[in-house]
């Protein structure tokens, strides 16, 4: 094309370019035709297959000791219990003075717990039923209510998979309150701060009706929830899960919101299991708006939303990885988000593992 004297007409799948995140102030360097180089790197092990339904030496499970000693319960629902080794607790000596602008120091605390979603090690949200996947979001909002009552913030996070650190393949997730509001929710303040002052408008409510019109981004969607992979998306297959309506925290659902989110969880995570016919590794979490303190202010600029990052790529074992330029100069992804969202839309609703054990049988 270069030097044929035309100019080409720009294809978003063809051309690199740059986006703009509205929630991170920040540009992602879209490249899709990177995903046509051959792949030499590292292969990751696929996730482990056979877990036992029950090990009485796995900590996460009903009736086992933990480290510090600790018996759990036999638990058959979801189970809370404090993380034995918090990165946040409640009480800490001051700090003191900074005696300099580049060595600033302030006091941290807060509480760390573990929530463990089911009882049987063998199950993942996108296999449970969904009156369960209620029972763990009727857990979260408890917990907002209870740790929001005191800490600014409350951070809900789920790692799957080894790949994305987690630890233990017993259904879990972890929340961390801070007295202080972590980077990320800091900058997701102020930009949807800013942009409710320029727009009159809450940005992912604006957002939320304009994937719906749009829809080559949308994932899924039912009344009340839409899922898609955001136009500035970084990890490959990265969603946004949004409310329709103007929902400040979790706290705020109503009965039918938290059963449709409840589907809405059910389906895309079923899609994401099904894309490469694995339990799916992603890092997931929920933002709304801070608490403690802030629960008496206007809010108004907030709306709630999970994000989920998985790390996979090109297939089961090989992932991207946001090194060199991703560390030293900005974000850069493969696919386009719209490929992304594509590819997950087209997949069945039908979890891969049920469709194996109705071949069985
Ligand atoms: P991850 O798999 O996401 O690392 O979460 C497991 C958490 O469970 C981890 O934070 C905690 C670890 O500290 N844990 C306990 O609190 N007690 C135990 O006996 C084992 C694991």
């Amino acid at each position: 094309m270069e030097g044929s004297g035309k100019t080409p007409v720009f294809d978003h799948a063809e051309h690199q370019h740059i986006r703009y995140n509205p929630l991170r102030d920040t540009w992602v360097l879209v490249s899709a035709h990177r995903m046509k180089r051959p792949w030499k790197g590292q292969v990751e092990k696929p996730p482990e297959e056979n877990i036992p339904r029950h090990d009485p030496l796995n900590p996460l499970c009903p009736g086992a000791t933990r480290v510090n000693g600790e018996v759990n319960p036999e638990y058959d629902n979801t189970f809370v219990f404090d993380n034995d080794f918090p990165a946040l607790q409640p009480d800490s000596p001051e700090p003191g003075v900074s005696d300099h602008p580049l060595f600033q120091v302030r006091a941290a605390t807060g509480v760390c717990k573990v929530m463990c979603f089911h009882p049987w090690s063998d199950i993942t949200l996108p296999l449970m039923q969904i009156s369960e996947i209620k029972n763990v979001i009727e857990k979260w909002m408890e917990l907002i209510w209870e740790l929001g009552e005191k800490y600014p913030w409350v951070q809900i996070f789920e790692n799957k998979g080894s790949m994305m650190g987690c630890s233990n393949p017993h259904p879990h997730c972890q929340v961390w309150a801070s007295n202080f509001l972590p980077n990320e929710p800091s900058l997701a303040d102020r930009c949807q701060r800013d942009y409710y002052k320029k727009n009159g408008i809450p940005m992912l409510l604006d957002y939320a009706n304009q994937e719906s019109q749009r829809k080559v981004r949308m994932v899924v969607e039912n009344e009340d929830w839409i899922v898609v992979v955001p136009y500035w998306a970084t990890w490959p297959f990265q969603t946004l899960l949004l409310p329709r309506r103007h929902v400040l925290r979790l706290i705020d659902l109503t009965g039918k919101e938290k059963e449709s989110l409840a589907s809405i969880m059910k389906r895309l995570l079923t899609k994401y299991d099904n894309l490469f016919e694995i339990a799916f590794p992603y890092s997931m979490g929920w933002h709304g708006a801070p608490t403690g303190i802030h629960l008496k202010e206007d809010m108004n600029h907030w709306q709630l939303h999970a994000h989920y990052y998985p790390p996979l790529l090109r297939s089961a074992t090989i992932r991207k990885f946001m090194v060199g330029y991703e560390m030293l100069a900005q974000e850069q992804r493969d696919l386009t988000p719209e490929q992304a969202a594509e590819r997950l839309r087209n997949l069945s609703e039908e979890h891969y593992a049920m469709k194996r054990q109705e071949k069985e049988t």
